[in-house]
């Protein structure tokens, strides 16, 4: 074995040589990387004595691609064209053995390879449009050329895996071989190859062909999904090329739209979001050693909707739920809605009945709180009131066993109260799920003062489990998502009582990219949510509606009215009641600018985050966009709100805002930290 350079080494094993990269933690394609491969390369392909060359990763994955690191810095090292034209040269037959995630550069340097062996749970896929740009090392013109137009487009599109098996059909892999057993495996098809005179196939010498209706119909499909994202389109645009261009022309578009799109608002957003989310993982006071404690068993109380979802993530994980309620039809009712979620994914194929009946027989309801006595962690999603929640949790910390962790699914209520009344408020802990829990890919877990850190360690981990995006808050009303959300939607209300209507509103945030607006968010959600019919008096806007029996979609009608395809539309009934409610206020209503209403629903919610960062609510500025991205429908090509301020400039925001204090009062008033950063000329980012 001899090593080319710190991270790629070449050995031979008979005539066959063997091209290791050893780069943690997912071999992806660094400068280094790149130079060792060519070193190797060229290395192996001029010993006669080899008659093959294998190409295989150490560690955990092959190439899970280009090394996003090194973007937006002056490229170092061989280029990924030079690196694959010396592969695609390869004077004998070249095998990539691919196990983990073949991804972007990794998957592009397999289709210069002659032949592709995987074990069985291998994935490949080409997700650069995740980071805003497109596959820029041939990816484009080779992968049509492959498995065709259709599939690649689907899958440069969408950046999604596609597991081995699935790629054997499709003609991407040529061979899969056992699990665990990738270089054995690979080293054999590479022996066959010699001994049968495998041709040295060359992926850019096949023919992508397809009808050019398939890229209007794709554009049309797709329209929605792809709404303000750039890449997309600049992907299809190179597929296209792909059909219509000679092979190398293709691959000059490619890199052309590569190069423009990476050095763009939106990559650099998208960049800074995968970073990020990784980085919000990541605990300054709770080392990623941390013991953590074991959950083999799960209570939750409550089996509405809340529950119910919760439930879902932990039995789709494979651990048992215990689940309680207060009565039989409650219970019976939250059991139901689970079960009918599971044969409605049956259904749509994203499981088997078996795999329904094993998740539910993981479930196990009843009416008995002292069922919950062996479970490792217990967490309750009732009704949202404070002394409802106390109460329960006196009653569940003389159940619980010893060393259980106890977690309340609060969305606003003060956590700290529900631990003091415990005998274990170094056990307690927040678990806030969004509606639909087993949906939505957000979890704010909120540390306590007195939570332990193994406790902190435990959720943490608890979350990638059940394969949710993890940001630890402190305990403030509303966490960090709702908080700000709350600054939005004040004046969002606002706005409204000075003359705009709900659905000019929604526009503005809509086109900004956000999935849904303030107010058609609202009619989702449900405006009854946490109405309390005795004490509603016609005070707001919202309260007219529900006294109405306008609670939004579910009645067909809220801010908006539906059509049986619950299509939102602007109302005149809610136009009338809002006319109304501002006359009998004396508001005369004026226009307002749809600049006006991004500046006011938007920078007061990064004014907030300001706040929450001074708090020490958040530990850094980006988790606050992790949790927008992945709880509120922020546009990702957008990075996050404090991402966001930082692409405005800080001192644009303060002018704004206290433009606004000055007019509209000090709730506008610019949070100590902005306005610090602003005057120094700095950003959120330098925190
Ligand atoms: N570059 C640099 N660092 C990377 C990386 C990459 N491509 N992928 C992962 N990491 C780091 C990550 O930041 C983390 O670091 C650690 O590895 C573990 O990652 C020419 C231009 C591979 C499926 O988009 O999807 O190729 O936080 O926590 O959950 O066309 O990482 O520990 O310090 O995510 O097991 C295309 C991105 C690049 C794949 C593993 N490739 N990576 O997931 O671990 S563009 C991608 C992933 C490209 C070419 C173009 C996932 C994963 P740290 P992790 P995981």
């Amino acid at each position: 074995m001899v090593a080319v350079n710190e991270v790629v080494d070449l050995s031979n094993e008979g005539d066959i040589a063997v091209i290791t990269i050893n780069s943690p933690p997912v071999n992806a394609l660094s400068a280094k990387v790149r130079a060792g491969l060519a070193q190797a390369a060229q290395k192996a392909f001029a010993d006669d004595s080899a008659k093959a060359v294998v190409l295989i990763c150490a560690g955990r994955t092959f190439i899970a691609g280009a090394d996003i690191a090194e973007f937006g810095k002056p490229m170092t090292g061989p280029t990924f064209a030079e690196v694959f034209s010396i592969l695609e040269a390869a004077p004998k037959p070249l095998i990539a053995a691919i196990h983990g995630t073949a991804l972007g550069g990794g998957l592009e340097t397999t289709l210069v390879c002659n032949y592709r062996v995987a074990v069985p749970s291998a994935k490949v896929g080409l997700p650069e449009v995740n980071i805003g740009i497109i596959p820029g090392a041939g990816g484009t013109q080779r992968l049509p050329r492959l498995v065709g137009v259709p599939m690649a487009l689907e899958m440069i599109t969408s950046g999604a895996h596609v597991g081995a098996k699935q790629a054997l059909e499709a003609g991407l892999i040529d061979e899969l071989v056992e699990e665990g057993k990738l270089r054995d495996g690979a080293l054999a098809f590479a022996r066959k190859a010699i001994v049968e005179n495998l041709p040295l196939k060359k992926v850019r010498d096949l023919k992508a062909q397809v009808d050019a209706s398939v890229f209007a119909e794709f554009r049309k499909v797709n329209a929605k999904k792809f709404r303000g994202l750039t890449a997309p389109e600049a992907a299809i645009k190179a597929v296209e090329a792909a059909v219509s261009l000679p092979f190398d022309e293709g691959l000059a578009l490619e890199e052309k739209m590569f190069l423009e799109l990476l050095t763009g608002e939106q990559a650099a957003a998208l960049r800074y979001a995968f970073f990020a989310q990784r980085e919000a993982g990541k605990i300054p006071d709770v080392p990623a050693d941390t013991p953590t404690r074991p959950i083999k068993r799960v209570g939750i109380v409550g089996a509405g909707t809340m529950g119910g979802g919760i439930a879902m993530n932990f039995l789709n994980a494979g651990l048992p739920v215990t689940i309680v309620e207060t009565k039989q039809e409650f219970l019976d009712r939250g059991v139901g809605v689970i079960r009918a979620n599971y044969e409605r994914s049956a259904k749509g194929g994203r499981m088997t009945l078996d795999d329904v009946e094993k998740r539910m027989g993981l479930l196990t309801p009843t009416l008995n709180l002292e069922d919950l006595a062996d479970a490792d962690l217990v967490i309750e999603a009732v009704f949202e009131n404070i002394d409802v929640k106390t109460e329960l949790f006196g009653k569940i910390d003389k159940i619980a066993k010893y060393g259980a962790i106890l977690a309340s699914n609060t969305s606003y209520l003060d956590l700290d109260a529900m631990a003091a009344v415990t005998q274990r408020p170094q056990d307690f802990i927040g678990l806030h799920f969004f509606s639909p829990a087993n949906v939505m890919k957000l979890l704010e877990i909120v540390r306590s003062d007195r939570t332990a850190k193994d406790v902190v360690a435990t959720a943490m981990s608890l979350a990638k489990t059940i394969g949710k995006v993890a940001v630890l808050v402190g305990v403030a009303p509303g966490f960090v998502g709702n908080r700000m959300l709350a600054a939005r939607a004040k004046e969002a209300d606002a706005l409204v009582l000075e003359g705009a209507m709900p659905w000019q509103v929604d526009k503005v945030l809509y086109d900004f990219g956000m999935a849904m607006g303030h107010f058609a968010m609202w009619d989702l959600a449900g405006l009854d949510l946490g109405w309390d019919a005795a004490a509603s008096k016609s005070s707001t806007i919202r309260e007219i509606l529900v006294e109405g029996g306008r609670r939004g979609q579910k009645t067909g009608a809220g801010f908006y009215d539906y059509d049986e395809h619950r299509n939102p539309a602007p109302s005149p009934v809610t136009e009338q009641i809002i006319r109304e409610f501002r006359a009998k206020r004396g508001i005369t209503p004026r226009e307002i600018s749809d600049e006006e209403i991004f500046e006011r629903t938007i920078y007061p919610m990064i004014n907030e985050g300001a706040k929450i960062l001074e708090e020490g609510k958040a530990i850094r500025a980006s988790d606050i966009d992790v949790v927008w991205l992945n709880g509120y429908g922020w546009p990702a090509y957008r990075g996050g709100p404090m991402h966001y301020a930082n692409t405005v400039g800080l001192q644009k925001i303060v002018d704004r805002l206290k433009d606004y204090e000055a007019r509209l009062g000090d709730r506008f008033k610019p949070a100590a930290l902005l306005e610090k950063l602003a005057k120094d000329g700095k950003t959120f980012a330098d925190l």
